[in-house]
């Protein structure tokens, strides 16, 4: 087994991204930050239509390695130095592919782990899994866009319940409040996750890039700024050689073959 921070596979269109240092649960170094951002830039090359983000071992991502030597070590530290460098342009990176990013959380989440779980499109969770939002433990607050996302998932009752207390929910609990997608038996994660994520790599790849734009801008926006983006990008989607055959095949009333362009 390799003993990279991050393993990257890309078959059949979809990319598969594995956090890799199982000792530590997957725990966040500034090696692993430089491994992430070369991978991103690898998914990118390779055109893969779908990305999938897991853990190796038993764990999803334990959060930022709080051992790491390579961390600066300043009198008085600055622990904003390694979210300005490595956490912010990472999850807004990985937000930004113009692809479905899927996260396929296989083990315990905690702290920017979590951050990491939610920045991808779509959550899925074995049922063994839990999050914890372990920031407060160690007195830090909430980082990783784990502050911005967890309200507008769970809202401010329930992100506050969580983020004070540094409590676990496990999956099921995390499907229900509507934190990720859906929850599924352990041994059934990584098939299901490989199924839905072939089938989105079967899909308008273009469109989905926009779906996200849309979404994501939706936090932002209000009612009429959405009307707008959406007029524009309805006509970007009208260019697209992906709707020519979804009219197509639908007229010849047969399943569309999507080439994502
Ligand atoms: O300081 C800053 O830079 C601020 C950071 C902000 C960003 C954040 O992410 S803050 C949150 C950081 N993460 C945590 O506080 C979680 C710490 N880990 C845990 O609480 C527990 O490990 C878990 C609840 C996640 C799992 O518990 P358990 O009992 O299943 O496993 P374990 O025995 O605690 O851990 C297994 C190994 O992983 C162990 O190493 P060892 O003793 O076998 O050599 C443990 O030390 C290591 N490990 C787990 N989490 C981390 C870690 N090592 C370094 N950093 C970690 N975050």
């Amino acid at each position: 087994m390799s003993t990279a921070p991050v393993l990257l596979e890309v078959k059949d269109d979809v990319a598969v991204l594995t956090l890799n240092r199982p000792d530590k649960l997957n725990a966040i170094t500034v090696a692993m930050h430089k491994a992430l951002k070369a991978a991103l830039k690898d998914i990118k090359k390779a055109k893969a239509r779908a990305v999938i983000v897991t853990g190796a071992g038993r764990a999803f991502c334990a959060g930022q390695d709080l051992a790491d030597p390579d961390l600066p070590k300043l009198d008085p530290p600055d622990l904003g130095l390694v979210l300005e460098e490595y956490y912010n342009p990472f999850l807004l990176a990985l937000r930004a592919l113009p692809v479905p990013v899927i996260a396929a959380v296989n083990g315990v989440a905690a702290g920017a782990g979590v951050g990491v779980a939610l920045a991808a499109d779509i959550t899925f969770a074995a049922r063994g899994a839990s999050f914890i939002q372990a920031f407060v433990n160690i007195a830090v607050v909430p980082d990783a866009g784990n502050s911005h996302i967890l309200p507008r998932l769970i809202g401010n009752q329930r992100a506050m319940g969580l983020l004070m207390t540094g409590d676990p929910i496990d999956a099921e609990t995390a499907a229900q409040w509507g934190l990720i997608w859906k929850a599924v038996d352990d041994e059934a994660l990584m098939d299901e996750v490989g199924a839905f994520a072939a089938r989105m790599a079967n899909q308008p790849t273009r469109i989905l890039g926009l779906i996200k734009r849309q979404v994501y801008s939706a936090a932002q926006n209000g009612y009429a700024d959405q009307l707008i983006l959406e007029r524009q990008m309805q006509k970007i989607a009208g260019l697209g050689n992906d709707y020519r055959e979804g009219i197509k095949a639908f007229l010849e009333k047969r399943p569309a073959r999507f080439t994502g362009n």
